[in-house]
């Protein structure tokens, strides 16, 4: 059998490009596609577009081998392999998105070369390979191919977990399929590959994963409401019920659920099985105390300026964070816009910061956000924030800290004789 030696990634994103430069280092020949022009010339000046350490690390290793256009026929035309890394976002109503991923597979089935493998990583709905994928590649003139699903995972900022070391699952939409997209798997990721006997199977696979991931914060949110009015500590709680070796899996309460996956994961299920007669209440609920989260923050935050006798109108507000998660440069689904919508909706003066996003900060540092603020609401638990040298809340007069992530030490704070309060502490 010919050495499948040529690669195509289609879409440059948080996924795609790790995906690339795994390839390159492997010693595939590299062609990448992205329909965002800045991106492409980002790259071809040897610019990573994305800010992550272990990314730009890769990316430096494979400097010049990334072929890459905003053609995505002209990376197709010659690839062996080609994987489809596009966003599957959902709509205004939640409902999922598949433009994307319907162009993406158009342009494979007009330029893909016989024997091309075809694997989807972005996440779909179980049936989505086989109902939406297959009948626009079967168009093609082209009728000898290999389809297969192998969700992708990966972790932004997770040093330990980077992309080769992560366990991956297949589902081919027939042996062959599998066989090949296994073999192409098995030479770049250093774990296990899984073979699972349907493409439905990795398609459920991923959005279990996620889904679970999405209950397990939404119950422990609303142990943190609950708590919050017990006055309970629930990170003491956590910590203590973490003592149990074994059925307890410890998440976190906070300001909200954002990024790419989780909070768009599980609308994918709902959506489906919706369509085939069933309703997923849980999930649905789930989402519905996840999306409660920014709202909950600054009602703690306004609760405690009435008690001042103050108006959230006009209040000098800081906010600590703009991405969804620490130490990332993501701002997607980032429940700090969700706060700072609300926020302004209340006509509070808001100064914003966040060291990965500058460009969205109305102040420069840190430093002065704490000058020009009387109240802060912590958002994102980067680094810095944690790190931060608690007696300037002091110096700057502060007054509340809403600690959105339970990051700072709420004791010292106390001691500040600020007003501290955390999300169930
Ligand atoms: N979050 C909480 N409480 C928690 C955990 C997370 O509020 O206990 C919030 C985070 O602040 C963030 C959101 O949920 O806003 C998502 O957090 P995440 O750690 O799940 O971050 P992601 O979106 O980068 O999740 C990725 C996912 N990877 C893929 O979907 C391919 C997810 O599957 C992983 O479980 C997750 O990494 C991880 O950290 O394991």
């Amino acid at each position: 059998m010919k050495m499948q030696n040529s690669v195509a990634i289609i879409g440059l994103g948080y996924i795609g490009l790790p995906v690339a430069c795994l390839c390159a280092i492997y010693g595939y020949k590299v062609y990448g596609a992205d329909i965002d022009k800045n991106k492409i010339d980002l790259i071809k000046k040897g610019t990573c577009p994305i800010k992550d350490d272990y990314l730009e690390d890769q990316f430096k290793k494979v400097k010049g081998k990334l072929n890459v256009t905003d053609n995505l026929k002209e990376a197709i035309k010659d690839a062996d392999i080609v994987i489809i890394c596009v966003p599957t976002p959902v709509d205004k109503n939640y409902t999922p998105d598949l433009t994307a991923l319907r162009s993406a597979t158009a342009s494979v089935s007009e330029a893909m070369k016989e024997n091309t493998l075809i694997i989807i990583e972005s996440t779909i709905f179980p049936g989505t390979t086989e109902e939406i994928v297959l009948p626009i590649l079967e168009e093609s003139n082209v009728k000898n191919f290999y389809l297969a699903h192998c969700p992708e995972r990966i972790d932004p900022g997770n040093k330990n977990f980077t992309l080769e070391r992560i366990p991956r699952v297949i589902g081919g939409i027939n042996k062959d399929s599998s066989i090949k997209a296994y073999k192409f798997y098995e030479k770049i990721i250093n774990a296990a590959i899984i073979e699972l006997s349907s493409v439905k199977a990795a398609e459920a696979t991923k959005i279990m994963e996620n889904t679970f991931r999405d209950i397990n914060i939404a119950f422990i949110n609303e142990m943190a409401k609950s708590f919050d009015k017990a006055g309970i500590d629930i990170m003491e709680v956590i910590k203590g019920a973490n003592t149990k070796p074994f059925a307890f899996k410890a998440h976190y309460p906070g300001v909200g659920v954002g990024g790419h996956c989780i909070p768009i994961d599980p609308y994918y299920l709902i959506s489906k099985a919706k369509q085939i007669g069933f309703d997923h209440d849980f999930l649905i609920l789930a989402r519905k105390i996840n999306e409660s989260m920014p709202v909950y923050t600054v009602e703690l935050l306004e609760n405690k300026l009435k008690k001042l006798d103050e108006s959230i109108e006009g209040a000098k507000i800081g906010v600590l964070g703009l991405t969804y998660k620490a130490d990332v440069d993501d701002v997607r689904e980032s429940p700090a816009l969700k706060v700072i919508d609300i926020l302004k909706e209340k006509k509070a003066e808001l100064f914003i910061f966040d060291p990965y996003v500058k460009e969205k900060s109305n102040v420069k540092d840190l430093n002065e956000l704490l000058e020009k603020s009387d109240y802060i609401i912590l958002v994102t638990d980067h680094k810095e924030f944690k790190n931060m040298d608690l007696d300037k809340l002091k110096e700057n007069k502060i007054k509340i800290i809403i600690d959105g992530r339970n990051c700072l030490d709420k004791e010292k704070i106390k001691g500040l004789k600020i007003d501290y309060h955390g999300i169930g502490r």
